[in-house]
């Protein structure tokens, strides 16, 4: 487990009420075999997402902060709050078109974050049932939802307006699940990888609008220097704009794993400004999206071999936002460095 002495802490729980932290809970996501709407329980909001078939053990990633927190609704978001972190969390329902819903909901988050002053939003979840399926007018699902949330974003922060690292993901059951993290203080500063052209910049070839997030997102509490927490966004074996080795899921693995070390690395932190660098073996809290269960024991392999023996990593068959795309990872480098 990881400390973070300025409050935020992560954990992965087979079982979230058989193992009391003594922390306050500030969010709680649970990986089911169905979905559950966003709700207050015991205090901290909670959101259930169809992750997992009825047979795998389920997971729930708990957000834990030293300060009491003040928990409530507004309009469909359950959230949590303890006067430096925010966390909501959010479900739009299966629908024929996501555009307008996903606009909503991501408008409810910017009036909650203004409202409740918590301005830097560090990273952000989006689980997408029948994400490669078309709506009802024949628009790939995963293409709806980016245009609703370019719009908001747009609508919000302005054209320029630039998002956090996020992962944006298949799930089994339809409609779309969301969560959020954002801060009152401390630095948020989204970052880049070389290797791999801005997902706000990918030619249209992939959509109307294209998908608003950073590879990756480096938060400074105060009076932190370097890169703080690292958050690194869903990555799959993309250069350039293009999906690279389509249906060879060992490449994808490395192409993958190669695209995260990038981004993490002292070159690229540099890059950006940032005096500090990090490698795979400082993820922890990794998630990794596999399409097809077939390709389990390579991807398995190809994670023990470039993670630490101490991260703990949690595999989930789900569809990938493009269709030639079987494996996406994502995980946590916190602060300090273990
Ligand atoms: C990619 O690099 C792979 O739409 O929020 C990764 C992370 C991906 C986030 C999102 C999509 C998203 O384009 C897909």
């Amino acid at each position: 487990m990881a400390t973070y002495p300025h409050g935020l802490r992560c954990r992965l729980v087979r079982s979230p009420e058989a193992t009391p932290s003594g922390r306050h809970v500030l969010g709680r996501v649970a990986f089911l075999g169905h979905h559950s709407a966003p709700a207050v329980r015991a205090g901290a909001p909670e959101i259930g997402i169809h992750l997992v078939g009825a047979e795998v053990e389920r997971v729930t990633e708990v957000w834990e902060t030293d300060s009491p927190v003040v928990s409530g609704m507004y309009q469909d978001l359950a959230y949590a709050h303890d006067g430096e972190y925010l966390f909501c969390a959010g479900q739009v329902p299966e629908g024929g078109s996501y555009r307008e819903p996903v606009r909503n909901a991501y408008r409810a988050a910017f009036d909650l974050i203004g409202k409740l002053d918590y301005p830097h939003v560090m990273r952000i979840w989006h689980f997408i049932g029948d994400i490669n399926r078309a709506n009802a007018d024949g628009m790939e699902i995963y293409r709806d939802f980016c245009l609703g949330r370019a719009e908001a974003v747009d609508h919000h922060l302005g054209r320029a307006g630039d998002m956090p690292a996020a992962t944006g993901i298949g799930a089994l059951g339809g409609g779309i699940s969301w969560y959020l993290l954002a801060s009152r203080s401390g630095r948020v500063r989204n970052l880049e990888n070389p290797l791999q052209v801005p997902a706000p910049s990918y030619p249209h070839l992939y959509g109307p609008r294209p998908p608003k997030f950073a590879r990756a997102t480096s938060f400074s509490p105060p009076g932190i220097d370097g890169a703080g927490d690292l958050f690194v966004a869903g990555t799959a074996s993309i250069l350039g704009h293009e999906t690279v080795h389509a249906g060879d899921i060992a490449k994808q693995c490395d192409v993958t794993l190669g695209n995260m070390a990038m981004v993490m690395s002292r070159e690229n932190l540099l890059a950006h400004g940032i005096d500090d660098g990090r490698t795979l073996k400082d993820l922890r809290f990794v998630k990794v999206y596999v399409r097809r269960a077939e390709d389990l024991p390579v991807v398995r392999a190809a994670c023990a071999a470039a993670f630490s023996d101490t991260a703990e990593i949690v595999y989930f068959t789900v569809d990938i936002c493009r269709s030639d795309l079987l494996v996406e990872i994502e995980g946590i480098a916190p602060y300090p460095r273990s």
